[in-house]
């Protein structure tokens, strides 16, 4: 592996701190990760991203900028990357899934406020994550009142743009969100001194809608029994879907789909056919987070579906492709992101049908409803949530949780006894 610190440097990142993260990644990693059995040898492209991840896909970035190109650094699933990749622009997810940038995002942020939103924070100000380093512009969007507010506070360190979501899904409600899109677009065509064309536009649609079909058929290799891929694996592929290139990405999901149809013709699972199957639903995921998978798999189930914005919301749905004119795009690409049911929105009850769908879609045996402490959001859903699982037979629990270990072992003994009485 090349050394890095020279990049770094130039980015004006903290060395010795990002030092100390660097040392306990490969622990860590290998530990979840390399420690499981018979993985699909698709996962080889993850590890290796992985092994150098503050390395391979930075030093791309960084030469991408040099050509003139602009990175782009969004937080949620709403922001339509779409427009960014139109423009000749280039996308990176930069929501915080570790505890080590959460002190950092606490020197600024009230302590009850959900990690994710600390762990981000603390990347940007304390200097240790070379995509916050890189992006040339932060897009933000009016979720949750945790990100509004944090976005101020980033908004004084990097040029920052916050895209006014609608919070109902009433006509009105897709019209003003086009306008957003529309309005974002300008942004976007003047930061990169690019127009955003039709043609541009349809060729980005139908890069991002493959990226899609290309996750979609992972998972849809997870409904099999036994499980081709654990959901650990599955759930890395996902997390590092939101900051590669999108044709790479699409390109190894196809290859992994591949491979695990075969398995599902041979029979060879990563855990007897028969072990039960959990979904998680809930906060996103973001990497390094892999607590509740860990868990979750070493405690005797296999995870097979993901309910959240690190998992089945990043890929359902297609943009349609079929509109000719710049208006008609705007519309359907507002469509197609209001069809993503975070509960942010109110009322939200398409959250519950979709949960539903997955459970039955994916043969679940039971489901664990996992919130970010302090996300009030989902913490209130989960009563609908719980309430709705309950009415249809399903087992769930609710489990609240952060990101560093110290509940690690109480939440083993309450999953380990969930699994037991499915
Ligand atoms: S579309 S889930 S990515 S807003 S966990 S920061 S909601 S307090 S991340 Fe999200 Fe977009 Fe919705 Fe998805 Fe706030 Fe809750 Fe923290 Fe959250």
């Amino acid at each position: 592996m090349p050394d890095r610190h020279e990049m770094w440097k130039d980015l004006g990142m903290d060395l010795e701190a990002h030092d100390t993260l660097c040392s306990v990644l490969p622990q860590a990693f290998g530990d979840i990760y390399l420690s499981q059995e018979n993985r699909p040898e698709g996962m080889a492209f993850w590890d290796m991203v992985v092994s150098d991840i503050h390395g391979i896909r930075p030093a791309e970035l960084m030469e991408a900028q040099k050509e003139g190109r602009k990175v782009f650094g969004t937080f949620c699933l709403y922001v339509p990357d779409e427009i960014i990749v139109a423009a000749g622009g280039i996308v990176t997810g930069l929501c915080g899934g570790s505890q080590f940038w959460v002190p950092a995002g606490e020197e600024v942020l009230p302590k009850s406020m959900c990690s994710l939103i600390k762990a981000s924070v603390g990347a940007r100000l304390g200097r240790t994550c070379p995509f916050f380093r890189i992006a040339d512009m932060y897009v933000g969007e009016t979720t949750c009142d945790g990100k509004k507010k944090a976005y101020e506070i980033l908004g004084r360190d990097v040029p920052m743009y916050v895209m006014d979501m609608p919070q109902m899904k009433r006509p009105q409600d897709y019209v003003k969100w086009a306008e957003e899109i529309n309005a974002f677009k300008k942004i976007v065509e003047e930061f990169t001194g690019n127009e955003v064309t039709v043609e541009k536009l349809h060729e980005a649609t139908v890069l991002l809608n493959n990226r899609r079909k290309a996750l979609e058929r992972v998972y849809h290799a997870r409904k099999a029994d036994p499980a081709p891929i654990s959901g650990k694996d599955a759930l890395l592929m996902m997390q590092i879907a939101f900051f590669d290139d999108p044709q790479r990405c699409t390109d190894m999901a196809n290859t992994l789909a591949a491979e695990l149809e075969q398995r599902i013709k041979d029979g060879v699972g990563v855990a007897a056919a028969g072990t039960k199957r959990i979904m998680l639903a809930g906060t996103p995921m973001a990497i390094p987070n892999w607590k509740m998978h860990h868990i979750v798999e070493t405690s005797g189930a296999v995870v097979v579906c993901e309910e959240c914005c690190t998992g089945t919301r990043y890929f359902e749905h297609q943009v349609d492709e079929t509109p000719t004119t710049a208006s008609e795009q705007i519309m359907a690409l507002a469509q197609r992101y209001m069809k993503n049911n975070c509960a942010c929105f109110t009322p939200n009850t398409g959250r519950i049908d979709d949960l539903l769908r997955l459970c039955r879609e994916y043969k679940v045996d039971g489901v664990i409803d996992v919130n970010l402490k302090f996300c009030t959001l989902y913490d209130t859903e989960s009563r609908d949530v719980q309430y709705a699982l309950k009415e249809a037979g399903i087992p769930s629990i609710h489990i609240e949780t952060d990101y560093d270990d110290n509940d690690a072992e109480q939440l083993r003994t309450r999953v380990g006894a969930f699994i037991e009485m499915l």
